[in-house]
C-alpha cells in the first residue's frame, strides 16, 4: 500500500525513496567544535531536495560529556590521534555534539519540516557511532533500518557530513542492510584529516555498491 504523504505547498515529483540527512549540526559547521570546511554550503541543498522525498530522516550525533571519542577523556592523547578503544580503532575528536548543548542542535537554517524522524547516535560513552544504523562495533542498532523497512523503503539517498566518517559509515551500513544507496556528493563535505580521505571514502562507497551522484538533480 502506498503511503499517503503530502508535502507542504509543493506539487512536484515525490521520490519513493528515503533521504537521510547525516549530522547537519552546529558543531560540524564552520566555527563549530568539529568544523568541517564548507559544510554550511550543503544546508541549502538539503532544503532544496528534502521536499521531494516521501520519507526524510535526519541523524544526530548525540554524545554524553564524557564520551570516550573525546580527546579530553584521554590524558596522554590529543585530537586527531588514533587509539584502540575497547578493541576498536578510534580517532580522537574535540568535544562535540554534547547532548543538549547548542553545538548538538541542528543548524538553524535547516528546514526540519519534511523530516519525519530523527535518529540519535553515539550515546554510549564506550563506543562511537559514525553510522546512522549501528555503533562502530555493530553491537547496537539505532532502529533506522527497521523504521525504513516498515515504511516500505528500498532505496535511500544519503547526504551530509562528514563524507569520510558518518556519511561513509551510514552508506556502507545501508548497503549491508540491503538498501539501494545513492550518495548525493554535492550535498556532502568531509573532514579530510589526511589528504585524499574524502576521495578514498567516495571510492570505498562506490566499490561497496553505492551510486555516486555528483549533481543535485532537483531544483
Ligand atoms: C562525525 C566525527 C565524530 C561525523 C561525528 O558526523 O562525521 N565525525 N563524530
Ligand atoms: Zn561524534
Amino acid at each position: 500500500m502506498p503511503l499517503d504523504y503530502t508535502f507542504g505547498g509543493e506539487s512536484g515529483e515525490v521520490i519513493d525513496k528515503a533521504l537521510i540527512l547525516v549530522d547537519l549540526q552546529v558543531d560540524f559547521m564552520p566555527g563549530g567544535a568539529l568544523a568541517v570546511a564548507y559544510a554550511d554550503e550543503v544546508i541549502a541543498i538539503a532544503n532544496r531536495v528534502s521536499k521531494h522525498y516521501k520519507v526524510v530522516v535526519a541523524t544526530q550525533d548525540w554524545h554524553p560529556a564524557d564520551h570516550q571519542s573525546f580527546a579530553s577523556q584521554h590524558a596522554d592523547h590529543g585530537p586527531g590521534e588514533l587509539i584502540d578503544l575497547h578493541g576498536l580503532p578510534q580517532v580522537l575528536w574535540p568535544d562535540h555534539c554534547v547532548q543538549g548543548s547548542p553545538g548538538a542542535a541542528f543548524v538553524e537554517e535547516l528546514d526540519m519540516s519534511p523530516v519525519c524522524a530523527v535518529f540519535r547516535k553515539g550515546m554510549s560513552p564506550e563506543v562511537d557511532s559514525y553510522s546512522g544504523f549501528h555503533d562502530n562495533g555493530h553491537r547496537r542498532s539505532t532502529g533506522l533500518a527497521g523504521y525504513l523497512r516498515e515504511l516500505g523503503i528500498q532505496e535511500v539517498v544519503v547526504m551530509g557530513v562528514a563524507t569520510d566518517y558518518c556519511v561513509k559509515f551510514t552508506v556502507l551500513d545501508a548497503l549491508k542492510e540491503g538498501f539501494g544507496v545513492e550518495l548525493l556528493l554535492a550535498g556532502c563535505r568531509g573532514v579530510e584529516l589526511e589528504d585524499g580521505d574524502v576521495e578514498r571514502a567516495v571510492e570505498e562507497m562506490r566499490v561497496a555498491g553505492a551510486t555516486v551522484r555528483d549533481e543535485t538533480l532537483l531544483s
